[in-house]
């Protein structure tokens, strides 16, 4: 189907990082769908040319490109910038129906079946369920209502400040009117809100379509370390169903992403067997046999010998490959900390190990 899209946006280079998992993993879960991204001009050109690799529409927007009277009134309020670089989606009228996807999602399997659904199906948002969350929604590109969209916006501004708030105020009666427009949860899933609801996690976790991580804690913002599939965390407090989403995005961007962005890497000193590279928060090290320009041999991925700055907590979760997998760990895991608890309980603390105070204080610091 070519004009039908999945659409995403990514207005800087690290923000690609999702998107090229996201794209990856709609590649790989088949779809049979285009894949469009908005860009800003502050992506380069280097990131550009990792993207038409893997998308087939590379759209170049600007936020504040015409000088017409609603651009002009927009312009005095900077700070929805972002917010209207995401509609410009409505502008991509080359397609006639397209899903809208956040750069911080993933897909879990094929979801091709949202196309079925009409402008505006979204999921609930997990803060607010008479809102919905605008990080998965499909719509009808119109430059009709991307200009109605432009008006509303300068006229009643967004109440959070953000798309979600101005998209749910403008599509307002997506909560009462058409139960049909209610994506389940499961195309949407908040990696943290699940950890608010263990139970209904449990029973639904394992049909989960598409992962959003939702708020401040990136997967590409934690320290990754390949070998032992361990994620460090730093000032945060992760659930450990969290954790393993966020190694699942991992195993992506190692397998599907790495290759790629290594291929298109500027090699400025072509002669060295190895580089160390950054990407999101490791540091990996590529052993190369000749060139990057090779297609036969991908890099070599290796962690740097001290992918974890010492002090900080490392946690392994075991690698899943589906969401039902991951409700398995997430009992297993919860077996182990029930059986901790109990120790605890009989007064049996691990004084020189977990429960050491060192520990104890770190976790304290975290919530205070
Ligand atoms: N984005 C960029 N560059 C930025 C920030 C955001 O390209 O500097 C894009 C990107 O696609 C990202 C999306 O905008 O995934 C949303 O931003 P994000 O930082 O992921 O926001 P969240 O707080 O995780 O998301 C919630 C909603 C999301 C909505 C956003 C602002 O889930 O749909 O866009 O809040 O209202």
């Amino acid at each position: 189907v070519t004009d039908q899209a999945f659409v995403t946006l990514s207005t800087d280079d690290v923000y690609c990082q999702g998107a090229l998992v996201l794209g990856q993993s709609l590649k790989n879960h088949r779809t049979s769908r285009k894949l469009a991204i908005l860009v800003s001009a502050q992506v380069t050109e280097r990131m550009r040319t990792v993207l038409s690799s893997v998308y087939d529409d590379v759209v170049e927007v600007n936020v504040l490109d015409s000088a017409d009277t609603v651009n002009l009134a927009l312009m005095k309020r900077p700070e929805l910038g972002i917010t209207f670089t995401k509609l410009h989606c409505w502008t991509l009228t080359q397609y006639s129906k397209c899903v809208f996807m956040d750069a911080d999602t993933m897909v879990l399997c094929n979801v091709d079946e949202l196309f079925d659904r009409e402008e505006l199906s979204a999921a609930p948002d997990s803060g607010w369920p008479d809102c919905f969350n605008s990080g998965v929604f499909v719509f009808r590109p119109s430059l009709e209502t991307y200009h109605r969209l432009l008006q509303y916006a300068a006229e009643h501004g967004s109440f959070d400040g953000g798309d979600q708030g101005l998209l749910n105020s403008f599509f307002s009666n997506w909560a009462t009117t058409d139960i049909s427009k209610h994506l389940p949860f499961i195309y949407n899933l908040s990696s943290s809100s699940v950890y608010t609801y263990i139970p209904a996690f449990r029973q639904f976790g394992s049909d989960a379509k598409v992962i959003h991580f939702l708020g401040s804690t990136k997967p590409w913002s934690c320290k990754y370390n390949p070998q032992s599939q361990s994620v460090t965390e730093e000032g945060t407090a992760l659930g450990h169903q969290q954790l393993a989403f966020i190694v699942l995005w991992w195993e992506t961007f190692i397998s599907s992403v790495l290759p790629l962005l290594a291929e298109h890497e500027n090699t400025g000193d072509a002669g060295s067997p190895q580089e160390k590279q950054h990407y999101g928060g490791i540091e990996i090290t590529m052993k190369r046999e000749d060139s990057f320009s090779s297609q036969s041999s991908p890099p070599v991925v290796e962690p740097a010998a001290e992918s974890s700055p010492p002090g900080s907590p490392e946690r392994t979760v075991e690698l899943a490959h589906s969401a039902s997998e991951l409700s398995i760990h997430l009992r297993e895991e919860e077996q182990r900390t029930e059986e901790e608890r109990k120790k605890w309980e009989a007064g049996q603390m691990d004084y020189m190990g977990k429960d050491s105070f060192e520990n104890i204080q770190k976790r304290l610091d975290r919530f205070l």
